[in-house]
């Protein structure tokens, strides 16, 4: 398992670099052009900066999260190749930049989704919420209003230029069922994945959040089964999967452990937090610990080293603890703790392992 810590590009995070160094065991950043809209050609000299940046600080950019996929690609408009050219581009650029995983998604119109970026835990603390109740009834455009005046910062996958169009995307998406998803995201595959082998780069899709559908927009990449029939969409090391255990640990049906032992190889990243659900379908992002939420982190820790896991992982998000002022889920403090408990749990299973006289995990 190796450790790597989101940043979201100079002047543009609260947590320095320096910082994230500091963090045992965290060796990379996992980052992203922000600025650079869905389905543009990122720019050599900017993907060269981040670069200069991050290695002045001793940390390497093997991972990229995300490089957005364009409306377009995803509701299969003849539009769409122009972008899958300015993709590939992006992912050789990003193969001569020593790349090795890229991160992305295959939402319609929405990234990840939560009615509250601080709710109240009751004990100080605050977190990303999601009110089931609130989503099934909402006006979407409401909805967006109030995450951009409830944070000064851009939130990935909401960047506004995104929003403006909201009104045309809805119409867009209208008539688009879960197999014209299916069958854009093949295209979309068949076209990409050749060029990430040749560049040496393991793409990596990332669960719907939530996963299910919402505002009637068909979401895909829900659970199990469905990852099955990704992988075998197109079927390379090259097409993969980024496990986000707090995305599909919102379904309380999703065996996550289960995923890890069927697509373990398939799985070059892994997004390892915590969430507790309720019975109403609403959920909390909780600490990392195993008890504070629904999902079995000590068992998903124990998962991935039973296989053995080499990829890369990062502790996704965190509580707002400490009075911490930072983007929200993007603190500090609360990302290293995870960290830390996961580190725990790992070298616990190398220790076990060590004094059964068996080969110790290679750290
Ligand atoms: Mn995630």
């Amino acid at each position: 398992m190796r450790m790597t810590f989101r940043w979201f590009g100079e002047g543009n995070d609260t947590v320095p670099l320096g910082y994230m160094k500091q963090i045992p065991g965290v060796e990379g950043i996992v980052w992203s052009l922000h600025d650079v809209a869905a389905g543009e050609e990122w720019p050599m000299e900017r993907i060269l900066e981040v670069k200069a940046q991050a290695e002045q600080a001793g940390l390497h950019i093997d991972v990229v999260e995300s490089v957005n996929v364009h409306e377009d690609i995803k509701l299969g408009l003849p539009s769409r190749d122009v972008y899958i050219d300015n993709y590939k581009k992006t992912i050789e650029k990003l193969g001569k930049a020593g790349v090795k995983v890229i991160c992305y998604n295959f939402m319609p119109i929405f990234d990840w989704l939560r009615t509250d970026l601080h709710k109240e835990m009751g004990d100080g603390a605050t977190a990303l919420f999601y009110e089931n109740s609130r989503i099934a009834d909402a006006d979407p455009f409401q909805l967006v209003e109030e995450i951009n005046a409830n944070s000064a910062l851009t939130m990935p996958g909401w960047e506004p230029e995104r929003l403006q169009h909201l009104t045309k995307l809805f119409e867009a998406y209208q008539g688009v069922t879960e197999d014209h998803l299916w069958e854009n995201l093949r295209y979309f595959l068949q076209e990409i994945i050749p060029v990430a082998a040749k560049n040496g780069i393991r793409m990596a899709i990332h669960p719907d959040d939530p996963p299910w559908p919402v505002f009637g927009l068909p979401r895909i990449m829900t659970g199990q089964e469905n990852f099955r029939k990704f992988l075998k969409l197109y079927d390379s090391p090259y097409n993969g999967i980024t496990l986000c255990s707090g995305s599909l640990g919102a379904n309380p049906g999703n065996d996550i452990i289960a995923m890890i032992h069927e697509f373990a190889d398939r799985i070059p990243f892994a997004h390892i937090r915590n969430v507790r659900v309720f019975d109403n379908g609403d959920f909390i992002e909780t600490s990392h610990r195993t008890q504070d939420g629904s999902v079995d982190i000590a068992g998903i820790v124990r998962a991935y080293h039973e296989i053995g896991f080499t990829g890369y992982a990062r502790p996704d998000h965190g509580r707002h603890i400490w009075d911490e002022q930072c983007r929200p889920g993007y603190g500090l403090y609360d990302r290293a703790l995870g960290i830390m408990y996961l580190w725990g749990l790992w070298d616990a299973h190398r220790d076990t392992e060590a004094s059964r006289g068996k080969k110790e995990a290679n750290v």
